[in-house]
């Protein structure tokens, strides 16, 4: 594959941008190779400078499961600058978006809108703060909740990938507030409850991890976290930055049954826009500035193009058998890279919910920080690159989950099928 041109813009790009990106995972360090610097997006595919075309399941970390640039989204999108990008007051916008994620969300009764899934977790945590007057958080090992101090604390995602998960820069005195249990163990749960008899304000989850690959829930992981906070008087938030609208309409709560106190949004509510945003119970909600005590703001909350992307985007996942379609797609994915291994002869261990999929380069299991960490993190590189010389685009990180969309044609999964058992077989 040629790539002179990525190579080229990487090089002038370290010079002006630390580590030449604009966040760290997209480096493509951990595997080895440099980023490719791409121009476009159309359906399931992106191209980069050099003029590759790949099959994409990155989608932009989550946002795209229509597919790029869905004429739809586009269209409304091309309209609202035309009339004006930003206001910095109310607009109509802004209640129908709020309106669909109340409808589809079932924990949601009130929402605030913010522009990306750290601020949207970092204020919700001040609001369960706020609302219990209590300082303490709990949160799992390798789940992530974007970048704020309190929350990068054994953190997934890059922070994992490059070893950071306790990031310089945070002070021991804000970090001794985050106490962290094991994802999948409610007894780890328990014990801190008890160590911190009624001193935890929350506890955050991602009710799917999906920031050490995708780690599903075992059954009772979820109802048991929501018992332990009913008898605590603890604030139980599912960050579902990442499951909101992609594993069902109502995100991880439907699919689970199970209602937090709060939730977090971002990615697939933003339509591909900056958007992230909080919301919950009435009387946790209404005590947000200016109507209660605890401050948030944003200049670009609330912006009109972000708006229309995420109203437009609601729309279409509520067309008839949308979900059931993306179901079908990435069961047949998933299962494909499965046996593609097995006749490889090579042992990987391959979680779904929905179309978040991950195949673990380990012969056990994984549930947790634990076992994810055990992964052959080196095969794992040798994969990704083997898959990108076939045009297929991957997270470039053992420690991220592939999302499928609904514009992944058949042809395209076959395609990546065979491009699995091509890399499997020279590993
Ligand atoms: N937090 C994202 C991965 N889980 C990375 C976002 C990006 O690099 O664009």
């Amino acid at each position: 594959m040629k790539n002179n041109r990525s190579v080229e813009l990487f090089k002038e790009a370290q010079q002006f941008i630390p580590g030449g990106v604009n966040s760290p995972v997209r480096a493509f360090k951990s595997v080895g190779a440099d980023p490719l610097f791409i121009t476009k997006a159309a359906g399931p595919n992106i191209w980069d400078v050099d003029g590759n075309r790949f099959i994409d399941f990155v989608g932009s970390w989550g946002p795209m499961i229509l597919g790029h640039c869905h004429p739809q989204v586009v269209e409304e999108v091309k309209k609202a600058v035309d009339a004006g990008s930003s206001f910095g007051a109310p607009t109509e916008l802004e209640i129908t978006l709020a309106k669909m994620v109340v409808k589809a969300v079932p924990s949601i009764e009130m929402v605030r809108m913010v522009s990306s899934g750290t601020e949207a977790t970092m204020s919700a945590i001040r609001l369960a703060r706020g609302y219990t007057g209590k300082d303490k958080i709990l949160k799992f090992a390798g789940c992530y909740h974007g970048h704020a101090d309190s929350l990068l604390v054994k953190a997934g995602s890059g922070a994992a990938t490059f070893g950071v998960p306790d990031s310089p820069g945070v002070p021991p005195d804000f970090a001794k507030h985050t106490l962290t249990a094991d994802f999948n163990s409610l007894e780890s749960v328990r014990t801190l409850v008890a160590q911190n008899n009624g001193n935890i304000a929350c506890i955050i989850v991602e009710p799917i991890a999906g920031n050490m690959g995708t780690v599903p829930p075992r059954d009772g992981f979820l109802e048991g976290l929501r018992s332990i906070c009913d008898e605590e008087g603890i604030i139980l938030i599912f960050d579902e930055v990442m499951t909101g609208f992609r594993v069902a309409l109502g995100g991880a709560q439907e699919l689970y049954g199970v209602t937090p106190d709060m939730t977090t949004l971002g990615k697939i509510i933003g339509g591909g826009l900056p958007v992230g945003a909080f919301g919950g119970k009435k009387d946790i909600m209404s005590l947000l500035s200016p109507s209660g005590g605890v401050y948030q703001a944003g200049t670009l909350s609330g912006n009109p193009l972000a708006m229309t992307a995420g109203i437009e985007t609601l729309k279409l996942l509520q067309t008839d058998g949308f979900y059931q379609k993306l179901e079908e797609k990435s069961a047949y994915l998933a299962a494909g890279i499965e046996r593609a291994a097995k006749e490889a002869g090579y042992p990987i261990y391959s979680t779904r919910v929905g179309s978040m999929f991950c195949a673990f380069f380990t012969k056990g299991e994984v549930h947790d920080w634990a076992t994810a960490a055990a992964c052959d993190t080196k095969a794992f590189a040798t994969y990704f690159k083997g898959m990108l010389d076939e045009g297929i685009y991957l997270a470039p990180s053992q420690f991220e989950t592939a999302f499928v969309s609904i514009a992944h044609a058949d042809s395209d999964l076959d395609k990546t099928i065979a491009a699995a058992g091509k890399a499997f077989k020279a590993l």
